[in-house]
């Protein structure tokens, strides 16, 4: 496996400076929420580092990796947002050598969630949300929370993101609905 520097290295060249500086801010967020959660901040730090590892690959890319790999083909009616982390997990496998399933999976459902999510998943999901950089309107609240109630920081984001997304018209994909109902009338 590839060391951090390593890493660092890797995700230097396949990243524009703005989104490798988020990608370490991420990784050291995601850090921290691991070590008072219980979750390996080894793997929290190599999750939050490549996260959005595939972000800047043109279309094509992920189109071709859906066709040859022969993943779902519902997934080309999707677009860079879903396949930067589902089709980025399969370049993460064949560039990077990296094989941890939950690490993996951590990468697929950080911008949806899932309706089941392991703590790394979970800790990934909110530390790509609640960055240092980040600045919306109830960020401060979405840290707070998180920092008390790692699954109410999870509920916190995805009711915040549907109630963004239908605000402005945005198309919503399933996996954003499935999260929704698994976790936020939980957290009521
Ligand atoms: O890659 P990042 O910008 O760091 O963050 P991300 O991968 O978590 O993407 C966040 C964006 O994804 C945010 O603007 C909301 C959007 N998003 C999340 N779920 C959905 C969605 N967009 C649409 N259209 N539909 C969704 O269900
Ligand atoms: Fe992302
Ligand atoms: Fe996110
Ligand atoms: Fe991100």
């Amino acid at each position: 496996p590839l060391t951090r520097d390593e890493l660092i290295e890797r995700l230097h060249l396949a990243l524009r400076p703005k989104r490798f500086n988020h990608v370490l801010r991420v990784e050291k967020t995601a850090i921290k929420l691991a070590k008072t959660n219980g979750v390996d901040p080894e793997k929290a730090s190599i999750a939050g580092l490549c996260h959005d590892y595939a972000k800047q690959r043109p279309d094509d890319v992920f189109i071709q990796v859906i066709k040859d790999k022969k993943m779902s083909p519902e997934l080309l009616n999707c677009g860079n947002a879903i396949w930067h982390g589902v089709v980025g997990a399969e370049l993460l496998k064949d560039e990077l050598g990296i094989w941890d399933e939950d690490i993996l999976n951590a990468v697929r459902h950080h911008t949806t969630g899932a309706a089941i999510m392991s703590k790394l998943e979970q800790v990934i999901y909110m530390a790509d949300y609640i960055e240092p950089a980040r600045d919306f309107d109830g960020v401060q609240t979405a840290r707070k929370i998180t920092a008390d109630d790692l699954g109410a920081g999870v509920a916190y984001q995805t009711k915040h993101t549907l109630q963004y997304l239908i605000a402005n018209n945005k198309p919503v994909y399933p996996k954003t609905i499935e999260t929704y109902n698994a976790w936020v009338p939980k957290y009521e």
